[in-house]
């Protein structure tokens, strides 16, 4: 079903690159590609394997209702979410946190094996991710560059899956500013932040509106797998 580590890149592991240099599992798979740190798996899931991650999804979301969160400074976020896991990330005006409950107080839903599946052949065995962070992006939503730095262990990557519309993810620099560099996620890639990467800057420009059919409405879904404590 496409659920597999995918063949790996064009380009092997090997000479300076090695996956525990990117903060990744010593046996993951090769990436397609590697931009500052930021490893992309091309097309790692198969078109029917998205449709049945999607379906899994659905649950998730049937059981803790996508919301839109507000920014600390009050502001509406373009994107809706939800969350599967241990924790679940939110935010409002008293700052950006994760949450042991859904806003209407439930547990947030385990994380489907569908997508602990990535995570286990990218970071390896030892521990499952603590949240699974659901983003919906409907025409128009965006992300604004910002860090992941609201975890304890930053020793652990962050793994980020794509589903539906293209979107353009942009990476820059550990620190505030600087020259950026933009790539294209398609519907089925997978990429991780880990390493030296961990902490780099990165968000969403803007996605491809009908780019892809594979969500009902259209949109995307990105979904970043964390370990929190
Ligand atoms: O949608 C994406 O690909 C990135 C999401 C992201 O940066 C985040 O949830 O922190």
């Amino acid at each position: 079903m496409g659920l597999q580590a995918p063949e790996g890149g064009e380009k092997a592991w090997g000479g300076m690159e090695d996956p525990t240099d990117l903060g990744l599992a010593p046996d993951a798979p090769a990436p397609t590609l590697t931009t500052r740190g930021v490893a992309l798996w091309k097309g790692w899931l198969s078109r029917p394997a998205q449709e049945a991650m999607l379906a899994d999804l659905r649950e998730v979301i049937r059981a803790a209702p996508l919301f839109s969160p507000e920014t600390r400074w009050g502001k509406k976020m373009s994107v809706q979410m939800t969350s599967a896991g241990r924790y679940g990330w939110y935010s409002d005006r008293r700052g950006y946190r994760y949450e042991r409950c859904h806003p209407r107080g439930t547990e947030w839903p385990p994380i489907p094996p569908s997508v602990l599946t990535i995570w286990h052949a990218v970071a390896g065995p030892a521990r499952a991710p603590d949240c699974c962070l659901v983003n919906l992006y409907r025409e128009g939503a965006k992300m604004g560059l910002h860090q992941d730095r609201d975890e304890a262990d930053f020793s652990w990557p962050v793994l980020s899956v794509s589903l539906g519309d293209d979107a353009l993810f942009r990476i820059g620099n550990l620190e505030r500013g600087g020259k950026t560099e933009s790539l294209w996620l398609t519907s089925g890639d997978v990429l991780a932040m880990g390493g030296p990467a961990r902490l780099v800057h990165h968000g969403i420009d803007r996605t491809r509106p009908g780019s892809s059919d594979l969500l009902t409405g259209g949109g995307r879904i990105n979904l970043t797998l964390r370990v929190v404590d």
